[in-house]
C-alpha cells in the first residue's frame, strides 16, 4: 500500500529509505559510529562496530515495521497474539541483515574497511529468553509470521536474566547468572506510554450483585518492543516484552516515615522480581507462587493491551473474534481465559455465559508435553491467595461445565484434589487445542484429554512443528544456502518444498561432490571454533555424531554415553578392525535442581577425559562437550553434523525441532519412533533413516513387566561390560561409587528404558558405521534428507495455524 499519509505536516512516505548502495551503507555505518555510538573508526572496538552496524540495519527494519503496522491498522485486519513465557530468539543482527537482503552489501562494506562482518556479528550476545524447544519454536513462528505477512504480536516477559550460563568445573555443571541487558540492546524500543497495572492478592466483595476485586498489590507492566523482520523486506511484526515496574503506590510511605526503610521498600522489590529471571526448568512445573505471578503478569498485561487496541477502532466487543486470535503457548498463559472473562464481565458488563463463549472463540491452546511433571496445576489455596477473582471464575466455569454436560465421570473437571488443572482450563476456554506432531496429537487425544475430546470431538487438531529456513539454513549454513541457490535458483527460502528439486541431482557426481564440500566446510568451521573457543582439537574428517538439547532422562543422553563407552571398549579390543573415526559431540544444560541430569553431565565429561587421553583410540574416538549450549552454538554445530541423535523413549518427546534442523542440513538421523521423528522418517523414506527401539505402545507394555531393566541388562554383554567399567571407577579413578546413583537406577527402575533399547541402538549404530564407509551411499542419503524435509518449514506450520485455528488471511 503506498497511500500517502500526512501527520504533523509530514508525508510519512518521504521518510522511507531507499535500498542502499554499498556507498550509502558505508556512510550510514560511519555516521552511526560517530553520532550514535560516539566514536570514530580509529578507536572503534568490535563492540562499537557491532552497535554501529546494528543501528544501520535497524534503520532499514523500521520501514517494513511502520508500513506493516499502518497497513494492518488502515485495513482493520485481524491480528494474532502469541502469548509465551519464552522466546528463545538468540541473536538478531545477522538474522535481520539476511531478511532485509543486506548481507552481501554488509560483507562488502566491512571487507573494504578491512573488517570481517562475521566476526562483528559474532560479538552479539544471545537473547536467551527461553529454555529449549518451546521457546525456540515461538521465535521461529514469529519469524515465519513476519515473512508471510500475518499481522501478529509476540507477547512475553523481558527477563533481566535469561537462561543461566553453564560452565564445567571438574566435569560438573556450574551455573552463573546471564546478563544480556548489561550492554545496550539496540533492538529494543521502550514504550513508557504503554504501561498497564497488574493486580495481585487482595479481596473480592459483592456489590450490587457484582463481584469487585480490590488487589492488595499492583505492579506496572512496561512495554519494550522489538521489530521482527520478515524475509524479503515486506513485513515486520512486533515482539512486545513486558518489564515489571513498581507502581507509585507500592512504596509504603507510612512505614518509610516511621523509619522502617527496608520494610517500606519490600513491595517495590517484590514487583521487580516478576521480570527478574526466567525459570530454568524445561518440561517441568514446580507450582511456586513467583511462577504463577509471572504467568499472570504476562497474561494480564497482554490481554489488557489486546482489548485496548481493539477498542481504539471498534466499540462492540462481541465482534472480538473477527479481529483477534490469541494463541497460548502451552498452559503457561492459560490464565488468559479467566482474565478475558473477568474483563468482559467485571469491566464491560457482559453476562458470564456470553463472556465465556466470546473468550473461547478467541483463544487457542498448544500443548507441548505429556510428561506428568510438566502439566501445570496450582493449589486452590495459592490461587485464592494470589488471584482470588480468577479462582471464582474458574469455579464458576467448572460448575457451568458440569451443568451443561450432565454427570461427569470420576476425575473430570477443572479442579481435582484441591488443584486447578491448567490443561483442562486451557481446553475448556479454547476453540482449538493442538498437539505439535502427529503422534503427539494422537496421544493428547487418547491419554491426556479423552473425556474432553469426546465432549468436543472437533477441538483437538494437529499442527506439526516447523523451523525457519532463514535462520537454520541461510544464516547457519551459507555454503549450503549458496549451493541450493546455484542448483534450484532463489526462492527456496520462502518455498522450502522446492528442495525436492535436489532429487534430480542426486545421481550427478559433480553435485554430490559440491554437496560434500559444504559439509566439509561446516566441519572445518566447527573444528576451528572448537579449537579457538574451547581449546578442543578434533579431526576434520571423522563422522560427526551430535546430540544437542536439554539434558533430560527421557532424551537419553545416558544411552548415548553408555554406547560411547561400549564403542571405546570394542576399539580397544581390536584396534585394527577398520573403525570409522567418530567425534561424539554433546551439548545442553540441565535444570539446576535436576540431580540425575547433572550426574549424567558429569559422566559424559568424565568419559571424555578418559577416552580422549587414550593413545590407543585417540584417532578413532573423541568425545567433546562444549559448555553453554545455546542458539548461536546450535548454528555452528548443526551444519557440521553427519549424524543426528534423536533417541528419546518413544511417546515422550512431543515433537522435537532440532531433529528437523539437522535433517535440513544433511545429517542422517538415528532415532526412535517418537515425536516428529515419525514424520521425518515418512518424508525422507525408511531407507534414509536409522530407526531403532521400542514403539510408544511397546514402551507402555514393557514398563509393566517386572524387572524389565535387570532382564535387559542380563541379556546384553555390551551393556554389562559398560556398567562394570563404570562400577570399577574407570571414569572416576579413586571414586568407584561416583555413579552409584545412575547404576542403581539402571538396574532397578529404568523408567526411560535405556537398558531395553540398548542393544537395538547398538546394532543400529553399527549399521551407521557400515553405511558411512560407503561414501556414495551416505552422500545420497544425506542429499535425500535435505530434498525431502521442506515440509518442516515453520512457514508451513504457521499457514496451518492461520487456516485451521486463527482464521486469518495473510496480508502479502
Ligand atoms: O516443546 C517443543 C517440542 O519440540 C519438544 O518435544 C517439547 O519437549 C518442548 C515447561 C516446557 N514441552 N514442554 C516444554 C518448557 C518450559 C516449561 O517451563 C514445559 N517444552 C516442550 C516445541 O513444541
Amino acid at each position: 500500500m503506498s497511500e500517502s499519509l500526512e501527520v504533523h505536516g509530514v508525508d510519512l512516505d518521504d521518510l522511507t529509505l531507499p535500498e542502499p548502495t554499498p556507498e550509502q551503507f558505508r556512510r550510514s555505518l560511519l555516521h552511526h559510529l560517530q553520532y550514535t555510538v560516539g566514536t570514530d573508526p580509529e578507536h572503534a572496538s568490535k563492540f562499537d562496530w557491532r552497535m554501529a552496524l546494528s543501528y544501520t540495519i535497524r534503520d532499514r527494519a523500521l520501514e517494513p515495521w511502520f508500513s506493516a503496522t499502518r497497513r494492518t491498522w488502515n485495513e482493520d485486519r485481524k491480528r494474532v497474539y502469541y502469548l509465551s513465557m519464552e522466546f528463545l530468539i538468540g541473536r538478531l543482527l545477522e538474522d535481520a541483515t539476511i531478511n532485509l537482503g543486506l548481507r552481501d552489501v554488509a560483507v562488502e562494506v566491512f571487507d573494504r574497511l578491512g573488517l570481517d562482518f562475521a566476526d562483528i556479528a559474532d560479538d552479539e550476545p544471545d537473547a536467551a529468553l527461553g529454555n529449549g524447544g518451546l521457546g525456540r519454536l515461538a521465535a521461529c513462528y514469529l519469524e515465519s509470521m513476519a515473512t508471510l505477512g500475518c499481522p501478529a504480536y509476540g507477547y512475553g516477559i523481558r527477563y533481566e536474566h535469561g537462561l543461566f550460563k553453564q560452565r564445567f568445573e571438574g566435569g560438573r555443571q556450574v551455573e552463573a547468572p546471564e546478563d544480556w541487558l548489561v550492554t545496550d540492546n539496540p533492538w529494543s524500543f521502550t514504550r513508557p506510554e504503554s504501561a498497564y497495572p497488574v493486580g495481585f492478592r487482595g479481596e473480592v466483595v459483592e456489590q450490587d450483585g457484582r463481584q469487585v476485586w480490590t488487589p492488595q498489590l499492583q505492579v506496572l507492566a512496561e512495554a519494550h518492543d522489538t521489530p521482527v523482520v520478515g524475509y524479503g523486506r515486506q513485513w515486520a511484526n512486533t515482539l512486545r516484552l513486558w518489564a515489571a515496574k513498581p507502581s507509585a503506590d507500592l512504596f509504603d510511605l507510612e512505614r518509610f516515615n516511621a523509619g522502617d526503610f527496608t520494610a517500606a521498600a519490600e513491595p517495590e522489590a517484590w514487583a521487580r522480581t516478576l521480570s527478574r529471571v526466567l525459570y530454568p526448568n524445561d518440561t517441568t512445573s514446580r507450582g511456586k507462587e513467583l511462577r504463577l505471578s509471572q504467568e499472570y503478569f504476562l497474561t494480564s498485561a497482554s490481554v489488557q493491551d489486546i482489548v485496548r487496541r481493539y477498542l481504539e477502532t471498534h466499540d462492540d466487543l462481541r465482534r472480538l473474534p473477527e479481529y483477534v486470535a490469541i494463541q497460548m503457548n502451552d498452559t503457561h498463559p492459560a490464565i488468559a481465559g479467566p482474565e478475558l472473562i473477568r474483563l468482559l464481565v467485571d469491566d464491560h458488563g457482559f453476562g458470564f455465559d456470553a463472556a465465556v463463549d466470546l473468550s473461547t472463540q478467541v483463544l487457542g491452546y498448544t500443548n507441548h508435553t505429556l510428561l506428568p511433571e510438566a502439566l501445570e496445576h496450582w493449589s486452590v489455596g495459592l490461587m485464592r491467595k494470589v488471584l482470588p477473582r480468577h479462582l471464582q471464575i474458574i469455579e464458576q466455569l467448572d460448575r457451568r461445565d458440569a451443568e451443561l454436560h450432565g454427570p461427569r465421570p470420576e476425575g473430570v473437571g477443572l479442579i481435582l484434589d484441591d488443584q486447578v488443572k491448567m490443561g483442562d482450563l486451557a481446553f475448556v476456554t479454547s476453540h482449538k487445542i493442538n498437539g505439535v506432531s502427529a503422534l503427539h496429537t494422537d496421544l493428547v487425544r487418547r491419554d491426556l484429554f479423552p473425556a474432553l475430546d469426546s465432549l468436543h470431538p472437533d477441538r483437538i487438531v494437529n499442527v506439526t512443528n516447523g523451523v525457519t529456513p532463514r535462520r537454520w539454513i541461510a544464516l547457519a549454513n551459507p555454503p549450503l544456502a549458496q549451493l541450493l541457490t546455484d542448483t534450484l535458483g532463489s526462492g527456496w527460502e520462502t518455498d522450502l518444498e522446492r528442495l525436492r528439486g535436489l532429487e534430480d541431482h542426486v545421481d550427478d557426481p559433480a553435485f554430490r561432490e559440491a554437496f560434500g564440500a559444504t559439509k566439509r566446510q561446516a566441519k572445518e568451521r566447527l573444528a576451528g571454533w572448537l579449537a579457538d573457543h574451547h581449546g578442543i582439537e578434533v579431526p576434520k574428517d571423522a563422522l560427526y555424531d551430535v546430540q544437542v538439547k536439554r539434558l533430560h532422562e527421557y532424551k537419553r543422553q545416558l544411552m548415548n554415553i553408555l554406547w560411547t563407552i561400549a564403542h571405546w571398549q570394542r576399539i580397544k579390543r581390536d584396534p585394527g578392525a577398520g573403525w570409522v573415526p567418530r567425534v561424539k559431540i554433546f551439548g545442553g544444560k540441565a535444570a539446576p535442581s535436576y540431580d540425575m541430569a547433572k550426574d549424567i553431565i558429569r559422566l559424559i565429561n568424565d568419559v571424555a577425559a578418559v577416552v580422549n587421553a587414550d593413545p590407543e583410540t585417540r584417532d578413532l574416538l573423541q568425545v567433546v562437550y562444549p559448555a553453554n549450549y545455546n542458539v548461536s552454538m546450535a548454528e555452528k554445530l548443526i551444519p557440521a553434523a553427519d549424524l543426528s541423535e534423536q533417541i528419546s523413549t518413544a511417546g515422550m518427546e512431543a515433537s522435537g525441532t532440532g531433529n528437523m534442523k539437522f535433517a535440513l542440513n544433511g545429517a542422517l538421523t538415528i532415532g526412535t519412533l517418537d515425536g516428529a521423528n515419525v514424520e521425518i522418517r515418512e518424508h525422507v523414506g525408511a531407507d534414509n533413516f536409522f530407526l531403532f527401539g521400542l514403539t510408544a505402545d511397546e514402551v507402555t507394555a514393557r514398563r509393566n513387566e517386572p524387572d524389565h531393566a535387570r532382564t535387559a541388562i542380563e541379556k546384553s554383554q555390551a551393556m554389562r561390560d559398560v556398567l562394570q567399567a563404570i562400577a570399577e571407577g574407570t571414569f572416576s579413578p579413586g571414586e568407584p561409587n561416583r555413579y552409584g546413583g545412575i547404576l542403581d537406577m539402571l538396574w532397578n527402575s529404568d523408567w526411560f528404558l535405556v537398558a531395553s533399547d540398548f542393544d537395538s541402538y547398538d546394532e543400529t549404530q553399527q549399521a551407521v558405521d557400515r553405511t558411512y564407509l560407503d561414501h556414495e551411499r551416505w552422500q545420497r542419503m544425506a542429499i535425500l534428507n535435505v530434498a525431502r524435509t521442506g515440509y518442516f518449514s515453520s512457514d508451513r506450520s504457521v499457514r496451518e495455524y492461520m487456516s485451521h485455528i486463527w482464521n486469518i488471511t495473510p496480508a502479502l
